[in-house]
């Protein structure tokens, strides 16, 4: 027989990691299964040179426990991985979650049993488990997109993806590297490469904005004046769009309300600053494409600044609206293409035709290369789901299901699929927030749901398709009403190809908090319940 759990929860990374502690909470048994080798997710695999995040650590931190907001320490503005690692070992363990948590584990299907209203788990090195629930904790950032470039097994050397590093070392010394994709990982990656390598080689399809991060230590005034009110500061990142970043209000004010100067004097003042805030520069600027198009022009006139080569500026300078695609951060990132050993390569206009053993063809030349380093980003959002073979109803496959892009209500629940609950899933803030944010709001809403339905003797909670309906068409209004949908980003899925183009996550956070708060309050409208059958003995 089975093992039997009230919850499975698949993934450990962050997400997962919060949503065993809160099952913990209502009571309820919980079985974590994890592909990697420790808990952490994203930050597990993504080991490369510069992996750093691009949330502040005094908010891409954990807010469930005071105890621990108020014991760790963190030392960057902005965290490298092996900090983060270090804090999710402590959470790891404080919270003694490795005890429900199966390492080396893939789910790899699950099917929903109807007569049982059961969830069947597979995996490949544990066998199944049965469970009532099941919560996707899958992360979305954590499917890579590896794109095939015709003769890439033939290739020699070592062919790294920034999101699956190993766990040792890699030594670029003396080496020639080719780095393909210049989003948030590889401008992260290309400066610390640069440094080691004796070529680097840089293969770029979309050049990226990137804004200096002003990475440094972190201030321990600042970091001892949140911690006396660290319950404050979340409540006030709460109430900002993207849930963070509260201390640097967005400016109101149109960007043409200011003189070239005025304008101007703002956005150095924010390009100093470091980290996303150039979007906070005017009221408009993601909303209306003139007013868009002044922030990008400033930011292409440092490309123009740093970069001494005219050339290798011009095709390191994006053209496409600033904050359509994520803003990369990086220090020192536009600089490293002043480097006698740093090439860029525009493989837009030729991309890579062919890997050989020793090197990269495109259309116009020939690459020699001792190793090939992937930063080609991810299957964002739905990738780690459409992975596994999910059965719903009638034996209806999530897949199927989703043929002409995700449809969820909340981003939390899937009709045809009860009992199945989606962490940050398409249709929710996830990706454009700051996603501790969005991890805390969910895994409290899908606990005191779990408490809701085990007080309530509920059997099963199901999406609405109507519910799913309007909620789907909430988003795309929402998407609409901004500049966020106008370039083939990954918000999109315009990076993975054959990927139907749907605006996955929710514009603002704080209305969708609300809503999903009065949800709950109101019995989860939206939702339909089928209740335990009363023993026969008590009717
Ligand atoms: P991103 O931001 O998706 O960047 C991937 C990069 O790889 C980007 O420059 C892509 O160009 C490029 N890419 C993707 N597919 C290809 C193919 N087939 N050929 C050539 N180049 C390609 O992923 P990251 O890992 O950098 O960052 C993801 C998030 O992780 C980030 O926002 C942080 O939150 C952490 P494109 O722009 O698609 O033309």
């Amino acid at each position: 027989m089975a093992d039997e759990f009230d919850v499975v929860i698949v993934g450990a990374g962050l997400a997962g990691m919060q949503m065993l502690h809160e099952v913990r909470m209502v009571g309820l048994t919980a079985k974590v299964f994890e592909a990697g080798g420790g808990a952490g997710g994203t930050w597990y695999w993504n080991r490369y040179p510069g992996a750093r995040c691009d949330v502040e650590s005094l908010e891409y931190s954990y807010q469930f426990s005071e105890v621990l907001q108020q014991e760790w320490e963190w030392t960057r503005r902005y965290a490298d991985q092996a900090e983060i690692m270090r804090y999710i070992s402590h959470v790891v363990e404080t919270f003694d979650l490795a005890r429900d948590i199966r390492f080396h584990t893939r789910v790899e299907a699950m099917t929903y049993e109807e007569t049982t209203a059961r969830w069947t788990v597979q995996t490949d090195s544990a066998g199944e488990v049965v469970a009532k629930f099941v919560i996707m904790a899958t992360g979305c950032l954590s499917e890579p997109n590896v794109p095939y470039i015709p003769g890439v097994e033939t290739f020699a050397g070592d062919v790294l993806h920034t999101g699956r590093w190993p766990q040792d070392p890699v030594d670029f010394t003396g080496k020639r590297v080719g780095v393909i994709g210049t989003g948030s990982s590889g401008v992260q990656a290309i400066p610390l490469i640069a440094r080691q390598a004796a070529e680097l080689v840089v293969f770029q399809r979309t050049p990226a904005y990137t804004l200096p991060a002003v990475d440094e230590p972190l201030d321990p005034e600042l970091q001892a004046a949140i911690k006396a009110d660290y319950r404050g500061f979340r409540a006030r990142n709460n109430e900002v769009p993207t849930a963070g970043l509260s201390r640097f209000p967005t400016n109101p004010n149109s960007v043409f309300l200011f003189s070239t100067k005025e304008r101007d004097a703002i956005l150095e003042h924010n390009w100093n600053r470091g980290g996303p805030l150039m979007l906070r520069a005017f009221g408009d600027l993601l909303v209306d494409s003139a007013a868009n198009e002044v922030v990008a022009e400033f930011v292409r006139n440092k490309i123009r600044q740093i970069v001494t080569d005219p050339e290798v500026a011009a095709k390191l300078t994006p053209t496409h609206v600033i904050g359509c695609k994520r803003i990369c951060l990086s220090d020192g990132y536009y600089e490293t293409y002043n480097r006698v050993n740093v090439r860029l390569v525009d493989i837009k206009r030729h991309p890579i035709e062919e890997i050989t053993p020793t090197t990269a063809r495109t259309g116009e030349d020939s690459h020699d290369l001792d190793m090939l380093v992937f930063a080609t980003g991810y299957d964002a959002i739905t990738g780690a789901l459409s992975r596994i073979d999910i059965r719903g109803r009638a034996g209806l496959s999530l897949q199927e299901a989703w043929s002409d892009g995700p449809r969820t209500y909340l981003g939390l629940g899937v009709s045809g699929f009860p009992n199945l609950f989606i962490m940050t899933g398409p249709g929710s803030p996830s990706v454009l927030t700051n996603v501790l944010v969005a991890i805390h709001q969910h895994a409290t809403w899908i606990g005191e749901c779990l408490k809701h339905m085990t007080d309530n003797d509920i059997r099963t909670m199901e999406a609405t398709p109507e519910a799913e309906q309007n909620w789907g068409d909430h988003v795309r209004d929402l998407a609409e009403q901004t500049l966020l949908s106008s370039c083939g980003s990954w918000y999109l899925g315009a990076n993975i190809p054959g990927k139907t183009p749907v605006f996955m996550p929710l514009v603002g956070f704080p209305d969708y908090a609300k809503k999903c708060a009065e949800i709950a309050s109101a019995g989860y409208p939206g939702f339909a319940f089928q209740y335990d059958p009363v023993p026969v003995n008590q009717s």
